[in-house]
């Protein structure tokens, strides 16, 4: 096991469009239960590989309370299941320290394989349908500050920039 170092919005890596996950394999579930443990440690909710620098389409979540309802998703196709919108106040852990409402379709379906190649769908709303449309929106190349004024998202970047320099 290993916690692995997270890129912090603007850093451009975070910009990639991240590649399909071809074989899942041992290298893939060691790098899934990686990010799990990552994200336990943060803590977090959610994490996409681009955030620790791997840029496949998976992502790992755990929205139980107890934290211990951990979910893998790879190469997840994601719609939305009606017109209703719902905002949420998001976070990501690429952004610390940033909280601000973000409104998304209300209810999404998912469909993507678990770290045994086994196919599943998911049909969520609530904080699961915010969740996984925001780390979907990170094999992208997406972040929630892009759904912000360009103010706010400009104000994030400069803060978070002074206090990436100061760590150098
Ligand atoms: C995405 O985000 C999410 O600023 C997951 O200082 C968040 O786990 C989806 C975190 C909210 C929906 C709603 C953020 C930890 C964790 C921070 C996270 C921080 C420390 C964010
Ligand atoms: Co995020």
């Amino acid at each position: 096991m290993a916690l692995l170092p997270i890129l912090e919005y603007p850093d451009p890596r975070l910009r990639q469009k991240a590649h399909p996950v071809v074989h899942i394999d041992q290298r893939i579930r060691q790098l899934a239960q990686d990010m799990l443990e990552t994200m336990y440690d943060a803590p977090g909710i959610g994490l996409a590989a681009i955030q620790v620098n791997e840029p496949l389409r998976m992502l790992v979540l755990d929205i139980s309370e107890d934290k211990d309802q951990p979910q893998v998703f790879i190469n997840p196709v994601l719609s939305a299941l009606g017109d209703e919108r719902s905002s949420y106040d998001e976070g990501c852990l690429s952004v610390p320290g940033f909280y601000e409402p973000v409104e998304r379709p209300a209810r999404i379906r998912v469909e993507a394989q678990n770290e045994h190649g086994v196919s599943f769908i998911v049909e969520a709303d609530g904080l699961l349908a915010t969740c996984l449309q925001h780390e979907v929106d990170h094999l992208e190349g997406k972040l929630f500050v892009d759904y912000l004024s360009s103010l706010k998202r400009e104000r994030i970047r400069k803060k978070l920039q002074k206090q990436h320099k100061l760590q150098d």
